[in-house]
């Protein structure tokens, strides 16, 4: 897409969806309430899989809500144009989205006892997912070609900016009894554990039933299918459908396919440079 992004306190967004106004409102005005729980993510680290799982949770395992309302109306993004005009249609207790990098999130939710889920992925496979995503969705700027792309991700030069950067923020948050991270290889190897951990962690009742429930109806190949959580639905000037799917492949590794053995190189030497004050290690 031609456009060009700007800069919101040090972090690229692109004028389709946020303005220094929308995002002051999420930063400064916008009121968190005590019963909400925001989803909080890197683009492309399993958001709208949590967002299917919640929905499952908030609808005691029955899929009909997500069979008939698009996935974006169920909990959309606080900071954009559009989901601040579609929170008013959200039920309490309201399952909200967000991208927001720690030092921009809605100040309100720090005197709050509203609760965050923070999903998490392997950023080379975070970097090919969104290689393609960048393809088809208007926010992003086309990218030339891979080897580019490797270097504007790194550099954050890319929407909602550094990855680096926004896990470190975040994890200024890890002992909070109100924060909960999991990773996307987490859920991908044991999905049942990891919702009785979620349930768990919003104080839910579960049992078998439910768990069966919200497992079975969140799966890639359902979400895949069902038109209301593959984005099949949004206007083709806002993703191209011709040159992609939302729902692309859904597994851990895919970066093998794409990196080559001096991209991924440079990829770690980067990473071991800008994570080296935190202990973690996602591949
Ligand atoms: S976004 O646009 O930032 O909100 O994208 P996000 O939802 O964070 O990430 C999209 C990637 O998650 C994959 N996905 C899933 N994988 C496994 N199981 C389920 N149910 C599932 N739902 C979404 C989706 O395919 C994207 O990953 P890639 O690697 O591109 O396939």
């Amino acid at each position: 897409m031609s456009f060009d992004y700007f800069l919101y306190k040090g972090v690229r967004f692109s004028p389709g969806s946020y303005s220094e106004d929308v995002l002051n409102f999420a930063e400064n005005e916008f009121q968190v309430l005590d019963d909400d729980v925001y989803i909080v993510t890197y683009p492309k680290s399993g958001t709208n899989w949590m967002i299917e799982i919640l929905s499952l949770l908030k609808q005691g395992g029955d899929p009909s809500w997500c069979r008939n309302v698009p996935i974006w109306l169920r909990s959309p993004w606080y900071e954009t144009k559009e989901g601040q005009s579609q929170i008013k249609d959200v039920t309490s207790p309201r399952v909200l989205t967000s991208h927001l990098p720690f030092h921009i999130f809605a100040k309100s939710f720090f005197t709050s006892k509203a609760k965050i889920i923070y999903v998490m992925r392997n950023p080379k496979d975070i970097l090919v997912s969104l290689y393609h995503f960048a393809k088809i969705l208007c926010l992003y700027k086309d990218p030339r070609n891979f080897q580019e792309f490797v270097e504007d991700f790194l550099q954050g030069n890319v929407l909602y900016g550094s990855w680096f950067d926004h896990i470190k923020g975040w994890m200024q948050m890890k002992d909070n009894s109100n924060f909960f991270t999991i990773t996307y290889e987490e859920l991908q190897q044991d999905l049942r554990g990891s919702v009785e951990k979620i349930c768990k962690f919003l104080g839910k009742e579960y049992d078998d039933a439910l768990i069966d429930a919200v497992v079975k109806h969140s799966s890639f190949q359902v979400m895949k299918e069902n038109k209301m959580s593959n984005y099949s639905i949004m206007p083709q000037n806002f993703m191209d459908h011709t040159k992609g799917t939302f729902m692309r492949k859904g597994v851990i590794g895919d970066w093998k396919n794409h990196f080559t053995v001096a991209q991924s190189e440079y990829f770690d030497s980067v990473y071991e440079k800008k994570m080296k004050d935190l202990n973690m290690i996602f591949f």
